[in-house]
């Protein structure tokens, strides 16, 4: 298969004025005439290239009313054009209820639907599908009326009626040029729910969700997180919607999250229903999340879009700040950053140091699906957060709103995006770009020294990123560090005579020094507060000053991570056996102090509980031996549990409250600790603490508690274990989003035999490779989130995963290609797991016909 790169970018030789699509649904095959108004541009030569997808049916083309031959290869469909306007009529016929890949126009229960990002539209009909090609789109759907009555697709409805023998129509228009992979068109038998949001402009909007009729109870949530979002964008950035309908549908087989198609958003029904008996907190604020990053997306993604797909993270990145943003305001920014940071450590981390490490602006790719990754999304947010904190908050706005001025209605860099912030806020951003062009976690180093005798402190900052595939050498980068300092007697010391107890020291070179005047004593230093730059920071602070950072730092990320490092270094104590290693007790005194003060945030103390599991251990150590980084975990568990096993429990009673149930902030930070504190006690599970978690498995009022007691009875195989689950399923069969839980809970069992279990549930009546919740629920959570389970010295775990995305790679190739992640990370592990890692994605290799998506994952890894 062919690289593309970046630097191979060339506007487009021929443009498309209009589309004019007409669908005639048929269960067995649809057919699709489109009417193609074609400009060439001053590169366009004598031949119009079309995309086209390799099995798509073309069953006529026509160029200006004429039937015309044409050269077809590989994705693209080559037709002589010697005018500067031409009109291309085609006709295509698809197979939706045969599509398995999800990507173009396929079923989902019964439903038509479509997914174009990043290239799917050519899998419906030939066009020239690239982001920088923008056109207004009119779409007739014609469709069965009983098993259709619902036919959507962008922009606003104009026409509708009957047709003979049952069938009926409607015509959608979408006045405003809108890139290909914005397309959407569904048509089902839908029911919906209606509310309404008046902009700051005065418009009246409509916004409908629909949904499988017996899903009509769960949509509430959504349709309240949708009217927030739209007015936080407006409150925030100034940006109001601007087109009368926002639609969006519901779908249980989906890809991914959901997709921003124009005022025609499609989701995966995990994002959109919500309900107090079936749906956790978590659930909760996943729906709320990707209900405003879509949303968001309406103006950072489609009205300005990406120029070409190595631009993703222009609007990835800067959508999911947002939308971090936006969950920040919504419910406790304390937890939100905590969490934001641990999926960047968990899942891009690992993606930075490993084989398919690539800068947040790519360079090249095989498949572009397979770059949609943690990197663009995650790392591109933290890129766009740096930005603001060193442009502050009145500049970056001032920056954001000339972006979207300046760009609205084009396809745009990165660069843009980033001369817009300049532009605004006059502060030279030039140094700043390299972290659009450069992959890899920088490691940044900080040595403290005191001067008695001057009164000064110095922090010394040092930074080096490792190489990365393709990038042998690195330039420094410029860091945001915010700092503050803290005096023996616990407050914030001021940093200069106005007074100021925090600033921000920017590292731009390899290495700099920061001193502070005056101090009255050695400070302890609080660095890198909020987690202010992507990188992995090295401090030399002892135990002490990390169990005061721990026990007191007014900064609750910071708080958090100085936990997380005592139990990372009581952790490495432990694999290298140093006994006498002061984090450990250290780590005890920050922990009973924290949960026993009720003023602290009870979401911040839950979070503090959860201490770093094998993955995260694994990024620190060289030769990754599974069975001693679970037997250093299980050592500091039961440390936590048995020597915190008062405070744990008095903690656990007292979140035990009859209040009704509610989902602010308080609440669910509540419940948080309740199951935290659970989930530590049993790590020694005795009769009575047992027997709470079963009462709390079987009867709380919430699914966040239930599931959490029942994750606790999972791990510790308690007898009650079994029963429980089979009660769980039986009162949940049928609702599928609950039982992708039921699947999971037990996928992620920690201990090696869970891979009997997992290969009992492969051939369960309720497993199905075809939908890709019910595939993540099991075999994505086994591979990706059961360390212990998965990497069994034996290799098995690896071969069942192996087996599962050789047998999915010809029906969805974008979601084997996603499942192989855990593989990736081989060369990390020490033998024999490595080698039975390394022969597993041989195996794959070796399969003829492979996806270009699984291929680029497998044979980058094996590089
Ligand atoms: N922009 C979307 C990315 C996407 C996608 C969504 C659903 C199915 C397949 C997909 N491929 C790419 C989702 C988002 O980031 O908002
Ligand atoms: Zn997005």
């Amino acid at each position: 298969p062919r690289t593309i790169r970046r630097d191979e970018y060339r506007p487009p030789a021929h443009t498309v004025r209009r589309a004019t699509l007409t669908f005639d649904l048929r269960d067995e095959a649809t057919t699709v005439a489109a009417r193609l108004r074609i400009a060439r541009n001053e590169s366009g030569q004598g031949v119009l290239h079309l995309h086209a997808a390799t099995d798509l049916e073309i069953l006529s083309l026509r160029v200006d009313g004429v039937e015309t031959a044409y050269e077809r290869d590989e994705e693209t469909i080559r037709v002589p054009a010697d005018k500067d306007e031409l009109l291309v009529e085609t006709v295509t016929r698809l197979r939706p209820a045969q599509n398995t890949a999800l990507e173009g126009l396929y079923r989902s229960s019964g439903v038509f639907c479509t997914q174009c990002e990043p290239e799917g539209f050519r899998k419906i009909t030939p066009y020239i599908d690239r982001p920088d090609v923008m056109a207004p789109f009119t779409v007739r759907i014609e469709a069965d009326r009983a098993s259709c009555p619902v036919l959507l697709s962008n922009g606003n409805p104009i026409e509708s009626g009957d047709l003979e023998d049952g069938r009926h129509f409607a015509v959608w228009d979408d006045p405003f040029p809108k890139s290909a992979y914005l397309f959407a068109l569904v048509a089902g038998d839908l029911g919906w729910v209606e509310d309404h949001f008046t902009t700051m402009h005065g418009r009246e909007v409509t916004l409908r969700i629909h949904a499988d009729r017996r899903d009509l109870g769960k949509l509430d949530h959504a349709m309240e997180s949708l009217k927030k979002s739209m007015k936080w964008d407006e409150d925030v950035y100034g940006r109001a919607y601007e087109h009368d309908v926002f639609n969006i549908v519901a779908v249980a087989d989906f890809n991914m999250g959901a997709m921003e198609n124009t005022g025609l958003n499609i989701f995966n029904t995990k994002y959109v229903l919500a309900d107090k008996e079936i749906s956790t907190d978590l659930d909760y604020q996943g729906v709320e999340g990707v209900i405003a990053h879509e949303y968001f997306h309406n103006w950072s993604g489609n009205r300005v879009t990406c120029r070409d797909w190595f631009q993703l993270s222009l609007k990835e990145g800067f959508t999911v700040y947002r939308d971090q943003c936006f969950s920040a305001d919504q419910s406790g920014a304390a937890v939100q950053r905590i969490s934001d940071v641990e999926t960047l450590r968990r899942a891009q981390f690992p993606e930075d140091a490993g084989p398919t490490a690539h800068p947040i602006r790519p360079d090249s790719y095989i498949e572009i699906n397979n770059f949609y990754t943690p990197t663009v999304y995650e790392k591109g947010a933290e890129v766009v957060r740096m930005l603001q904190a060193l442009l502050g908050p009145e500049k970056f706005r001032k920056g954001t709103d000339l972006y979207f001025t300046r760009n609205d209605g084009n396809a745009v860099t990165c660069d843009d995006f980033v001369d817009a912030l300049q532009d605004a806020s006059g502060i030279d951003l030039t140094d700043f770009r390299r972290w659009y062009g450069q992959a890899g976690t920088p490691r940044l180093t900080a040595r403290t020294s005191w001067d008695e005798a001057a009164r000064q402190f110095e922090i010394e900052l040092t930074q080096s990123t490792a190489p990365t595939p393709g990038q042998p050498n690195k330039e420094p980068l410029v860091i945001p560090v915010r700092t503050a300092l803290f005096g023996t007697d616990g407050k914030l010391l001021a940093l200069d005579a106005q007074g100021t107890l925090e600033t921000v020291l920017t590292l731009d070179q390899p290495s700099a020094r920061f001193v502070f005047e005056n101090l009255p004593s050695r400070p302890i230093p609080s660095l890198l507060r909020g987690y202010s730059a992507p990188v992995r920071l090295e401090l030399d602070l002892d135990a002490a000053s990390l169990a005061f950072l721990a026990g007191h730092d007014n900064d609750p990320f910071n708080r958090w991570d100085a936990a997380q490092q005592l139990a990372l270094r009581a952790l490495q104590a432990h694999l290298t056996g140093r006994a006498d290693d002061r984090a450990l007790p250290a780590l005890l005194v920050a922990l009973r102090l924290t949960l026993s003060d009720p003023n602290v945030d009870r979401g911040l103390a839950a979070a503090m509980l959860e201490l770093p599991d094998e993955a995260t251990l694994a990024l620190d150590v060289d030769q990754v031996a599974p069975d001693a980084l679970a037997a250093a975990v299980d050592h500091l568990h039961e440390t936590v549990s048995r020597e915190l096993g008062d405070v744990l429990l008095d903690v656990y009673k007292s979140c035990d409250t009859n209040e009704p149930i509610a989902f602010d902030a308080a609440s669910i930070g509540r419940r948080a600790l309740r199951v935290a504190s659970l989930q530590m006690l049993m790590v020694l599970p005795d009769e009575h603490r047992t027997a709470l978690a079963e009462t709390q498995a079987r009867d709380a009022p919430t699914m966040t508690e239930r599931m959490g007691a029942l994750r606790a009875l999972v791990d510790a195989d308690a007898p009650a274990a079994a029963p429980v689950l089979d009660a769980f399923y039986t009162r949940h069969h049928g609702d599928a989003l609950t039982i992708d839980k039921w699947f999971a809970l037990q996928a992620t069992a920690r201990r090696p035999e869970a891979l009997t279990r997992v290969r009992e549930l492969l051939d369960h009546p309720d497993f199905t490779l075809g939908n890709p919740n019910r595939l993540r629920s099991l075999v994505g959570a086994y591979a990706a989130s059961n360390f212990v389970g998965f990497h069994r010295a034996d290799g098995e775990g690896y071969r069942l995963l192996a087996d599962i995305v050789l047998d999915l790679d010809s029906r969805n190739p974008q979601v084997a290609s996603r499942l192989l992640g855990p593989l990736k990370q081989w060369r990390r592990f020490a033998e024999p797991w490595r080698e039975h890692m390394r022969a597993q994605l041989t195996r794959i290799a070796a399969k003829p016909d492979l996806s270009r998506d699984v291929y680029e994952t497998v044979s980058k890894s094996l590089a």
